[in-house]
């Protein structure tokens, strides 16, 4: 059976391209810095591309290459490029795109590094910026520039869940050849496939959902096109933020379950999410798979499945996102998400508590936000310690 043929699960678990001489069922770890060469010309057939031979960790290694291959067959795109972290990747990708003089459009509610590198870092190097509420789509065309380069979207959104209509974005940044590259972190090639919808790139902190266990950092880029995997691959390349041959087997390990981990967490979110939805100390909450979720209809049509990320607002704001936080019993007081354990924070306490309110407005943090990402265990638990961590709000 073809590879391209074979269901979302089978390839999770077989897409690759190791053939083992000796059979191993597991790609194995090739733990190389370097690869040595028959003699001189097959060294000089390799660095020239007439040989695909292996060279140097930093350009290419059997490990990596496998799970850069079964991440881009799970994402029906061309290539992938594997880095050490999410940040790695979002950082290759504005690198490739962004230059002096030119301008990006953004989603307003990026995970919070991707945003303030651009106004902190990249702005030294002439990079222009605006940042809109891209989950209405007359905003991103209003954005748009003459040297608008690139146009980057996070959908669902870290931490608001907002989700942005990617068809219609597309349909914008075409009239003006402008690539859209979207964060899918949270959804995984397993709830949301941006190809489908006209992307040019996709790119993962697989840190989350595709890695799973909460036990390596990485990334990843796919690009839709060998024109722009032949743009993204060098920058990585060049810059160093490869990633390493055993963070690239735990991640392959990892994302053999990506389906059954995600089918179980979105069971578990959505029953969690029923049970804040009628909690009365809870104010608000935005799950997809809630009808009082804004962009409902929109998720339900763009993505398989609603996740396992929800915000709640507690009533009684910061004080009140403290004590619950002070309380949970089995779900872990933890930054990260998309894990097989249950992560709770408390963005306004924790993570953002130095931020101005200025700026807590701006990523979308309001006092009583709470961020939870469901895991798998058995959903009683999960409810009950929930429960009682509320009762004493
Ligand atoms: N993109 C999204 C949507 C993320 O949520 C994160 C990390 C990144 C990129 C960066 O990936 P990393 O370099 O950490 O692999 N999100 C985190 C979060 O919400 N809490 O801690 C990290």
């Amino acid at each position: 059976m073809h590879h391209d043929q074979i269901g979302f699960n089978s390839k999770a678990v077989h897409a690759g391209i190791i053939d083992d001489p000796l059979g191993s069922a597991v790609t194995p770890i090739y733990q190389t810095s370097t690869f040595s060469f028959e003699d001189a010309d097959h060294g000089a057939r390799c660095f020239s591309g007439e040989e695909k031979g292996y060279i140097y960790t930093r350009i290419g290694n059997p490990t990596i290459n496998d799970l850069e291959h079964a991440v881009a067959k799970l994402e029906n795109g061309y290539g992938g490029i594997a880095v050490s972290s999410g940040m790695a990747a979002v950082n290759t990708v504005y690198m490739t795109y962004l230059g002096q003089g030119k301008h990006l459009v953004a989603h307003n509610a990026l995970y919070g590094p991707s945003r303030a590198i651009i106004e902190s870092i990249w702005v030294k190097f002439g990079i222009e910026s605006t940042f809109v509420d891209a989950t209405d789509p007359i905003n991103v065309a209003n954005a748009i520039r003459p040297n608008t380069s690139l146009i980057f979207l996070e959908t669902p959104a870290n931490p608001t869940i907002g989700i942005t209509d990617l068809e219609a974005v597309v349909a914008i940044a075409k009239k003006h050849n402008i690539p859209v590259c979207v964060d899918n972190t949270f959804c995984s090639p397993y709830l949301q496939q941006p190809f489908d919808y006209g992307v040019s790139v996709v790119l993962h902190s697989m840190t989350k959902f595709i890695n799973g266990h909460a036990d390596i950092v990485a990334g990843m880029i796919v690009a839709k096109t060998k024109e722009h995997y032949d743009r993204l691959r060098p920058v990585m390349v060049n810059m160093g933020c490869n990633m390493d041959p055993h963070q690239a087997w735990l991640t392959r390990r990892g994302l053999k379950t990506l389906g059954i981990r995600i089918d179980r967490a979105q069971e578990n979110a959505m029953k969690v999410a029923v049970f804040l939805e009628n909690h009365p100390k809870v104010e608000w909450i935005l799950y997809p798979g809630l009808t009082s979720h804004p962009q409902y209809e929109l998720g339900k049509r763009q993505m398989k499945g609603p996740g396992a990320m929800i915000s709640f607002g507690l009533h009684g704001g910061l004080e009140a996102g403290k004590r619950m936080m002070n309380s949970v019993q089995m779900a872990l007081l933890a930054v990260s998400l998309g894990g097989i354990e249950t992560l709770i924070q408390h963005p306004a306490s924790m993570t953002h508590s130095k931020l101005s309110s200025e700026a807590k407005k701006i990523a979308g943090i309001s006092d009583g936000l709470v961020r939870l990402s469901v895991g798998i265990e058995d959903i009683e638990d999960i409810i009950a310690d929930l429960s009682q961590a509320l009762d004493k709000v």
